[in-house]
This record gives C-alpha cells, sequence and structure tokens, in this order.
C-alpha cells in the first residue's frame, strides 16, 4: 500500500501523458469474435501486449503506429528494482486505463514464455475492486482494494493465479483530473540472459 506518495503519483501520471501522446491508447478485441475490451491499453517497453481477432502476443511495435514502444520510464523501473527482487529488468510495461464501468474479468497471465520472474502493477487514480483466486479456474476468489499508489506484486506461486478488476471505485481519488485508473503491469516476457 501507498509505495508512491502523491508527488510521485502526480510525477508519473504526467510522464504517462506524454508517452500516450507517442503510443496511443487502443481498444483490444477478443480474438475470434471481435468483441472488445472495455479497458483502453499502450504499451511501454521492448515488448508490448496486443489482442485481436487473430490472438494474443507481444510484439516490439504499436500495432496502429508501426512505431516501436516508448521506452519504460525511469521511475517505474526503479519501483521493479525496489519490489521485485529479480535481477534482471522488466521487457514490458502494459499501461491500462480504465473509465467509470470499464472491468477486466478473470483471467491468468499466461501469454509470457517465462514465469520466474515476479509480475508488478502499480496502480493511479481511483481504486479499484481487484479480484484474486487460485491456479485453478473456479475456485475460491476474495477481493481486495487497490488504491492509487498501490504496488502488487505477484511472484511464487501466485504468479499463474486467476485474477481481474471487478469494477472501479468512482470518484475516490483526485489524481487524474478526469476521473478513472491507470494500471501498469510490469512482466519479464523472455528468459533472461545468464549473467555473469
Ligand atoms: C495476479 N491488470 O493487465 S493488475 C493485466 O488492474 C491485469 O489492470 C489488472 O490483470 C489491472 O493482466 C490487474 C494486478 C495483477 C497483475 C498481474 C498479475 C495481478 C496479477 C499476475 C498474476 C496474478
Ligand atoms: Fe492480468
Amino acid at each position: 500500500p501507498q509505495l508512491l506518495d502523491r508527488s510521485q503519483q502526480e510525477e508519473l501520471a504526467e510522464t504517462l501523458r506524454q508517452a500516450v501522446a507517442a503510443a496511443p491508447l487502443f481498444i483490444p478485441v477478443m480474438p475470434r469474435t471481435g468483441r472488445p475490451f472495455s479497458v483502453r491499453m499502450t504499451n511501454l517497453g521492448q515488448l508490448g501486449w496486443v489482442s485481436d481477432r487473430s490472438g494474443y502476443r507481444y510484439q516490439p511495435r504499436h500495432p496502429d503506429t508501426g512505431q516501436p514502444w516508448p521506452p519504460i520510464p525511469e521511475a517505474v523501473l526503479e519501483v521493479w528494482r525496489r519490489v521485485a527482487a529479480y535481477p534482471a529488468p522488466p521487457e514490458a510495461c502494459l499501461v491500462n486505463v480504465y473509465r467509470e464501468g470499464a472491468r477486466m474479468g478473470l483471467h491468468q497471465d499466461a501469454d509470457e514464455e517465462y514465469f520466474a520472474a515476479p509480475v508488478d502493477s502499480i496502480s493511479l487514480g481511483d481504486t479499484a475492486v481487484f479480484r484474486i483466486g487460485g491456479q485453478l479456474r473456479g475456485g475460491p476468489t476474495r477481493t481486495l482494494k487497490l488504491s492509487s499508489g498501490d504496488v502488487l506484486v505477484m511472484g511464487g506461486a501466485a504468479r499463474l493465479s486467476y485474477h481481474g478488476i471487478d469494477r472501479l471505485v468512482p470518484g475516490s481519488s483526485t489524481l487524474l483530473r478526469d476521473g478513472g485508473r491507470i494500471n501498469l503491469t510490469l512482466r519479464r516476457v523472455t528468459r533472461p540472459a545468464p549473467s555473469p
């Protein structure tokens, strides 16, 4: 809880505004059906997660602009170094943008080639009701609120747990002028090269 103080949150929100200007938000769609997500996304880093009619995958370029994703900001890499307890840097930073009414259904993060590194997430803006279960679909779940400045580290057995966002708590934060929530999810996608 509250790993980032208010001024760090404000600075990060401003940095993300600049990144989103270079790598515009897009609305992912479900594979096969083409049903749109209620969350808008973009990515930072060497690899970005995308979903379209052909499937889910990581790719080095923005699907609309064809440009490489902007770099992961130093302040975000610093959070990873503080909390990940993992020697190699993240390769992917998915930026999820929620407006009131947006949600994310229960899923596993399993599109990566490598699961030994944790996934870290940073929350900004309105509080979200986050749901987490075990490694099997259909098991018991519980909810947890994620507030602006909170950082969640999912490592070890939790790395493959089912999770999602039920809803936002509208008006719960003044960080973002238009309300809503931004979540950054930091991941290793590939196995890191052995270090000396
Ligand atoms: C638990 N994002 O992008 S972040 C996602 O708030 C995603 O936007 C949510 O789930 C969001 O895939 C939740 C917290 C999170 C991230 C990764 C996890 C929880 C996790 C990986 C494994 C288990
Ligand atoms: Fe996820």
